[in-house]
């Protein structure tokens, strides 16, 4: 699918509208090069942002209502600003309710009319959906001219987010908005920093379609947040066997530099549930289980050691494979996403066959290595390969799950056209 010019969608909505766009934004997908399901922790990534991406342009609407289409998503949207939520009626008008909440405080009232199109798949793993809240709210900001500045669009983007239901950490959202042409983005958390990574000319990037959706709307959702628990107890019970205070909510960047953490680690419970972890290390119930949208099961047992002990690896492979880049050593950066996927595989249990499947025939293809992106559950894999091997590379993973399989650039963040 060719990506839509700005005239092209400048076109599509004077022929929807009738009338031209006050302004046409650009947000790009993400891909996670290592630091998988470490955000929530506090702990670093390295993601890059492509060269796939959505635009929305936007302009004046109906006082008080919002009106939405997409070449995108399915389903046109007609929402009204004091009750967003009641007009949804599709899935992606629920990151549009969003948005509109986020940003009522800035901007109250004003209506407007929005179109969405784009080459970038919404199949799960590379970030559609905090590319969709990021773009909107920057559209929204200019049309309305609501005064957010970069790092206001991150913060609300996230919690619009969460508000959907899913306890993001909040990487997406950072490199969508903050990502710089041919480079990775470090971000840290605790305390928050970014540094942009030069890429290598000799590593060329694959991204590879599994075959299944991850269903970030129901069960990858669930086994998202019960992750996001279980690193919560993780980190309680660890602050507490060493005697540290912990923030809420608990997480592992408090106690990662801890002396002899894995050992600390490989003594924790394989379950436990936050009430039994809320009494054990005598932390408030409510900071385990409180979820922006929702309340987690006090009951429910869930995966703990396991959790941490992938966690914690990731946070180190992200300083190795950053180190890896910078020193061109693209063997090694390779292997570091194979070690990343196995631990994904077996600790973290976010992988499936599909996704097994399809990282192995890559690397049998000549990848230095290969490895699930994003939540995982379904969704996509990424692999590091030679420009030489790139068509090699894309064969095999079409031929493993049916595709589709394609080349990913690292491009600039957000941007208006
Ligand atoms: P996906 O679902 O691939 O966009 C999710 C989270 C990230 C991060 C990764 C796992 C959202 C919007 N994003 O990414 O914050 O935790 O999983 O590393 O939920």
């Amino acid at each position: 699918m060719p990506t839509p010019s700005p005239d092209s969608i400048r076109t599509a909505f004077r022929l929807r509208f009738g009338e031209d766009p006050t302004v046409v934004v650009r947000a790009p997908g993400r891909v996670n090069l290592i630091g998988e399901h470490t955000d929530y922790s506090g702990l670093p990534v390295l993601p890059i942002a492509i060269d796939r991406a959505l635009l929305i342009a936007a302009g004046p609407g109906p006082e008080g209502m919002v009106e939405a289409a997409s070449g995108a998503f399915e389903g046109d949207a007609a929402l009204d600003r004091q009750h967003p939520n009641a007009g949804v009626s599709a899935p992606w008008h629920r990151y549009l309710a969003g948005a509109l909440t986020e940003i009522t405080a800035a901007a109250p009232g004003t209506g407007a009319r929005i179109l969405v199109d784009g080459d970038l798949p919404g199949e799960g793993g590379l970030s559609s959906s905090s590319a969709l809240t990021c773009g909107l709210l920057e559209a929204l900001n200019h049309a309305w001219a609501a005064g957010l500045d970069r790092e206001a669009i991150v913060q609300r983007a996230i919690v619009a987010e969460r508000h959907v239901g899913v306890e993001t950490g909040g990487m997406d959202q950072e490199v969508i908005v903050f990502a710089e042409a041919g480079t990775a983005l470090r971000i840290d958390f605790d305390p928050p920093a970014r540094r942009a990574v030069p890429l290598p000319p000799g590593l060329a990037l694959v991204v590879a379609y599994s075959g299944e959706a991850a269903p970030k709307g129901t069960s990858a959702r669930d086994s998202y947040n019960e992750r996001v628990v279980g690193a919560r107890i993780a980190a309680a019970m660890l602050a507490d066997s060493v005697g540290l205070d912990i923030g809420a909510p608990p997480r592992l960047c408090e106690v990662a530099d801890v002396d002899v953490v894995d050992i600390l680690v490989d003594e924790l419970p394989e379950r436990m549930s936050p009430q039994e972890a809320a009494h054990g290390a005598g932390v408030e119930l409510e900071r385990l289980v409180q979820l922006t949208a929702d309340r987690f099961d006090t009951r429910t047992k869930v995966p703990v050691k396991r959790l941490a002990r992938h966690i914690l690896a990731e946070a180190v492979r992200v300083d190795e494979a950053e180190a890896a880049l910078r020193a061109n050593d693209l063997a090694a950066f390779g292997r570091l996403l194979n070690e990343s996927h196995n631990s994904l595989r077996e600790d973290f249990r976010c992988s499936t066959p599909a996704l097994d499947r399809i990282c192995a025939a890559m690397r049998k293809a000549g990848a230095f290595g290969a490895r699930l992106t994003g939540a995982g559950f379904g969704g996509f894999a990424v692999a590091a390969c030679a420009p030489a091997s790139v068509a090699a590379v894309i064969a095999a993973a079409e031929a493993a799950t049916g595709g589709p399989a394609f080349e990913v650039r690292a491009s600039g963040g957000l941007s208006l056209l």
